[in-house]
This record gives structure tokens, sequence and C-alpha cells, in this order.
């Protein structure tokens, strides 16, 4: 083959590689603005938002941050978290908005700066967690619904010496807790005797659960206390769960780097 065709179908090779490594990203194509609702001149301009995405094999278990979703102890919810400041209406060249949220809103993650004062003060912050134990396989466990989670009911789980990586669902994902803007303190979570069962029995570092504490509230600083005195653990709250299946997983959830900040919104996705 000459060398200059030889080439030619390299190139093209090449591009058609890429199409496939860098395939359009949906609803980006008919939708470049991320506007909450579809302007009114446009009927086509509506963005595509899913919780699901290549047909199941990713799945969202991050909350959509919404003004009315709970915030701790609290029956108003988040309420108004963002703004635009700057718009291209009022004659900016560009939309910016700003936001105000407070670190442990939603999907969550805590640090052992939460609740212990002189982590805090070490600097132990959300930019020191660890995304190993942030990002692998990790399994999906249904904890009976009758009960908070105590030793016995971790007991009862069996989770096998080597998971490291478990998101517990519970009541509170049947009650839709993260769905009321009323903050409800009977949601199920850890009593102080399961966490410790937890960090002494098992090898998990990585505990996530369903509503905005992975502590019950009648446990809430000595099930905490218990989970971050080691530093080893790392707690995801307020995980979206429905309409998943049991099982083993590989879970991504990735923290905002906040230096100097205990909590700070995640975003976790689990891949079959
Ligand atoms: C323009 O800016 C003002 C002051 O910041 C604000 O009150 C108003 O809502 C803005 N108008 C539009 C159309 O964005
Ligand atoms: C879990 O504990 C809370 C108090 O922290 C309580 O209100 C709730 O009823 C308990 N849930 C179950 C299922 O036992
Ligand atoms: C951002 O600017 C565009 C163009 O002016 C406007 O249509 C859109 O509504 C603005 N976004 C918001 C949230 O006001
Ligand atoms: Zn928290």
């Amino acid at each position: 083959m000459p060398p200059l065709l030889y080439f030619f179908l390299f190139l093209h090779s090449l591009s058609d590689a890429q199409t496939v490594a860098y395939p359009p990203i949906p609803g980006t194509e008919t939708a470049p603005d991320c506007s909450l609702s579809a302007p009114t001149t446009n009927k086509n301009l509506i963005p595509t938002r899913r919780e699901v995405y290549d047909d199941g094999r990713i799945i969202d278990i991050t909350h959509r941050y919404v003004t009315s979703m709970p915030a701790f102890n609290s029956n108003e919810g988040v309420g108004q978290f963002l703004w635009l400041p700057a718009s291209m209406k009022n004659g900016s060249i560009a939309n910016n908005s700003e936001m105000k949220l407070p670190a442990h809103t939603g999907t969550h993650v805590d640090a052992p700066g939460h609740v212990f004062d002189h982590y805090f003060d070490a600097g132990f912050d959300v930019d020191t967690l660890d995304l190993e134990v942030l990002n692998g396989p990790a399994l999906l466990v249904d904890v009976p619904r009758d009960k908070n989670i105590t030793a016995e009911v971790m007991k009862s789980l069996n989770v096998p010496r080597g998971v490291r990586r478990v998101l517990f669902r519970t009541l509170n994902t049947d009650r839709r807790l993260m769905y009321k803007k009323e903050f409800d303190s009977s949601y199920v979570g850890f009593m102080k005797d399961g966490a410790k069962y937890l960090v002494e029995n098992t090898d998990i570092k990585l505990v996530g659960i369903d509503y905005l504490s992975v502590a019950a509230y009648d446990d809430l600083i000595p099930s905490h206390l218990e989970f971050l005195e080691g530093r080893e653990h790392i707690l995801v709250e307020g995980l979206k769960l429905d309409d998943v299946q049991p099982g083993i997983y590989t879970v991504h959830c990735l923290p905002l780097r906040l230096l100097g900040s205990e909590g700070s919104p995640i975003r976790c996705i689990l891949i079959k």
C-alpha cells in the first residue's frame, strides 16, 4: 500500500475511534442550556433528566438538590440555595449562578472533623478522605424494616469479611423521607452498638445510608463517634437507593475538595 494512502486510512480509523471514545452527551445536542424550565420560545428545548444511564448500567444514587429537600432538624427544608446575580436578561454576557448550601445537605459525606473538634482543628476535612474507600466494589443490602441498626441487626446481616463498602437500604427509602420537606427524626440509622459492631467486627470502611444521618436520632452523636474516631470510616448520607436491586456494584463517590470543611455534597453512582 502506498504510504500516503496508508496514512489517510490511519487518520480515518483514528477519527472513528474518537467518535466511539467521545460519544455525544445525550441531551446536549438539542439542549445546550440547562435552565430549569424550557423557554417558551422553543418547545424543543427540553433537557433530559434521568436516574439511570446506558440502559440502566449506571445508576445515579445522588438526590437532586431542590429547595424542598429536607434539612436536618428543620421543617422548612433546604430553601433557596441558588441565585443568579448575573444574568443575560440583566445585560451580562453570561449567566453566573451562586450557591449557598450547608455542607451536610442532601447526598453528602462526613469527615472526622464533624464530631471531633481536635480532628477538625488538625485538618481532617473532606479533602483528606481516601478516594480508594469512596470508589470500588460495594454491596447494597436491605436491612430489617422493624428496627434501627443495632449490633444484633449487623450480626444478622452477615456481611462477609473483605467487604469494604456497604450501602444500607432501610425503611427510610420505603417512607421516601428524602422527598419530604419536613425533617423526620424517626428515621432509621445506626444505634451506638450497631456502629461499634461494624467498626470492630467487619471490614466495612464506606458506610452509606438513605437519610440525612447514618446515626439514629436517639444515638446521633454516640454512633458518629464510634464511626469516626478511628478516621478510617467514611460516612455517606442521604443516598437515593430507590429502585435498585440489592447486590454487588461498583460505587463511585466524589466529594468536593472543600479545604477546612467537615462535610461536602457528594455525587455517587453505582455501576452494574
Ligand atoms: C436583574 O437584577 C436585579 C438586581 O440584582 C434583580 O432583582 C432582577 O430580578 C434581575 N432581573 C432579571 C430579569 O434577571
Ligand atoms: C429508630 O429510632 C428512632 C429514634 O432514633 C425511632 O423514632 C424509630 O421509631 C426507630 N425505628 C424503628 C424502625 O425502630
Ligand atoms: C440565562 O440567560 C438566558 C438568556 O438571557 C435566559 O434565557 C435564561 O433565562 C437565563 N437564566 C435564568 C435562570 O434566568
Ligand atoms: Zn453529615
